[in-house]
């Protein structure tokens, strides 16, 4: 099937072999082929991705990251040759750290204008070449990052950076595109397939076996997890094994996702180092950082580790003090586990002491904090971060999706904020300034649920502001975007006072790096004609959350500019 296509076609038809949706990018000077490619894919009517254009890097990353962990679908990334790679790498950093796959893609010439009959443009000679090629920076950072060996490779190096990043370990993988290969004519495969799915891994069944009789014989079995929820399937796989056995939940400061019904009496938040240091049987379910400091183990407990990738390998350090593994699918894993545990006799009914303990728990647990926002919302003087979630709590409908991108409130949004659904909640975290990209992809993967950022106002500031409000407009992703405005980087004064309690900046208040003199947040989304409302007074708060929400509901972000206490 000779044609006259070019390597702009070979990477169009892999990411359509891919199942890619989107091309998440921000454009550079070798993409012209690609662009080709989608103009053809266009007038010919040819299903394939569509392109989403971002006015930065870091958006485009953070909008393919949002996206895929809200509908677990790998995406495309397109960037500028070594420039366009170094803006877009935090977020792929971010995307490492979470085990989000994605396919990054950027572009170098390797003639530099030598080549009589190939003209890449002046650019590549005078400023763009990084020694050894852009690879280099992405290395560090990516599961495998090469470049391209020539167009007859592209269409297959791409499908295969495509299934690398998406089995396990999940993680970004990048492609050096030189202008020249995606410049040179393509003749497609006779085979062009479409790439199967990962085939999820399960542990054998003498392991499962064996990690069901430890927990029979348990006296006080938990659960402690941060990322179970990221699939829905886990997360549900997760609910029935507790209700089965009465295993209560807890969860951590590395909490990613929503993980377990917060109306569940099961749940007991943010206690998981504490519920594990009284039980004898620890269930680590996607938990990467369980405890602090990281050998601070539960004294009496067997540890059984359960996630497709435990040992992280892009961590440099990490102390899981895993006695046992069940490594392969979370959900196949927590599944087999309760079947075995049926099939050797558990019921609910022979652990109803137990129940009721952890049920007298979470009870306590909700009653504290139900008391501390109603508490909070009497407060005179400026907001209480608690009466934000309480507020929150009155105004939001059932199915929003909270994103939060912040550092002191980050503990009480964990905590106090409304979900028992998978797909509620995502922090953002990995370096400041993803935020808004982020809650962007997971708006255009959650459709008409509304979606919430709670961002810091010092978070806020490091995010691609007017080029996320840009993606708003143009890609129609209204988004309520929530800023905890304490005038200042309050993490920087509290790590300050920890280091020198008695210092010269605490005695004498003199500070740096702490206080923030930033604009009118709330009127930054001016010239897109978006909503936004500045907010002081405790009693204004819920009349201001539902303006927000009737602005997103209505198709226009808002932006609410509210003033903390603390
Ligand atoms: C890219 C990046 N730059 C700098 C930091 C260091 N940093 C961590 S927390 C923080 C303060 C954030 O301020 P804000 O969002 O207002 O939260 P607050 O501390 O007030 O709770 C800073 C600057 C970072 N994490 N990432
Ligand atoms: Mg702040």
């Amino acid at each position: 099937m000779a044609t006259n296509h070019d390597g702009g076609e070979a990477i169009l038809e892999a990411f359509r072999s891919l199942g890619v949706e989107h091309i998440m990018s921000s454009p550079g000077s070798e993409w012209s082929p690609v662009w080709e490619a989608l103009a053809r894919q266009k007038t010919s009517n040819r299903p394939g991705p569509d392109f989403i254009e971002c006015w930065h890097e870091t958006l485009a990353v953070n909008m393919a990251m949002g996206y895929t962990q809200y509908s677990g679908k790998m995406q495309a990334v397109l960037l500028h040759a070594g420039v366009g790679l170094m803006q877009g790498e935090i977020g792929i950093h971010t995307a490492r750290n979470f085990e989000v796959p994605m396919v990054v893609m950027s572009g170098e010439s390797i003639t530099y204008g030598e080549d009589p009959g190939v003209e890449p443009g002046a650019q590549w000679y005078g400023s763009l070449g990084i020694v050894g090629g852009p690879q280099r920076i992405v290395e560090p950072v990516t599961k495998w990052a090469t470049q391209a060996g020539s167009v007859h490779t592209l269409y297959e190096q791409t499908v295969r950076a495509g299934e690398m990043a998406q089995h396990i370990p999940q993680a970004p993988t990048y492609l050096n595109v030189p202008l020249e290969h995606m410049l040179s004519e393509w003749t497609p495969p006779a085979n062009l397939r479409n790439v199967p799915p990962v085939p999820k891994l399960q542990p054998l069944d003498a392991d499962i076996q064996a990690v069901a009789d430890m927990i029979l014989e348990a006296k006080n079995p938990v659960v402690v997890t941060d990322s179970v929820g990221r699939e829905p399937d886990a997360f549900r796989a997760l609910v029935a094994l507790c209700d089965l056995m009465a295993i209560p939940v807890g969860e951590g400061r590395v909490t990613a996702y929503g993980n377990f019904p917060k109306d569940h009496p099961m749940y007991l938040g943010m206690q998981g180092a504490k519920i594990a240091k009284e039980s004898d049987c620890v269930l680590l379910v996607k938990s990467r950082a369980p405890w602090y400091p990281p050998s601070d183990r539960p004294a009496n407990a067997t540890v059984i580790a359960i996630s497709e990738n435990p040992l992280k390998g892009h961590f440099p350090y990490q102390n899981l003090q895993a006695d046992h593994y069940l490594e392969g699918s979370v959900a196949a894993t927590l599944k087999a586990l309760t079947a075995a545990l049926k099939a050797k006799g558990a019921d609910p009914s022979k652990y109803a002491e137990r129940h009721a303990r952890a049920k007298s728990e979470h009870d306590k647990w909700n009653a504290r904090l139900r008391d501390a926002e109603q508490k909070a919302k009497d407060k005179d003087g400026a907001i209480d971060p608690l009466w934000l979630v309480g507020a929150i709590r009155e105004v939001m409908p059932k199915d929003t999706v909270y994103l939060e991108e912040t550092i002191m409130h980050s503990g009480i949004l964990k905590e106090h904020l409304p979900w028992n659904e998978p797909q509620c909640f995502y922090t953002v975290g990995g370096g400041l300034g993803q935020g808004t990209g982020i809650a962007l992809g997971v708006k255009m993967a959650a459709g008409k649920r509304p979606v919430v950022l709670f961002i810091g106002d010092g978070a806020f500031l490091y995010n691609p502001i007017t080029q996320a409000l840009g993606a708003s407009r143009q890609h129609n992703l209204p988004i309520l975007i929530v800023i905890c405005n304490n005038l200042k980087y309050s993490a920087m004064q509290r790590n300050h006072t920890e280091y020198y309690p008695k210092g010269a900046a605490v005695q004498h208040d003199v500070w740096h790096g702490v206080h923030i003199d930033g604009p009118e947040y709330s009127e930054l989304g001016k010239p897109f004609g978006f909503h936004g409302a500045r907010v002081e007074k405790a009693t204004e708060l819920v009349g201001v959350l539902k303006a927000g929400l009737a602005s997103i509901q209505s198709g226009t972000t808002s932006i609410l500019n509210v003033m903390l206490s603390r």
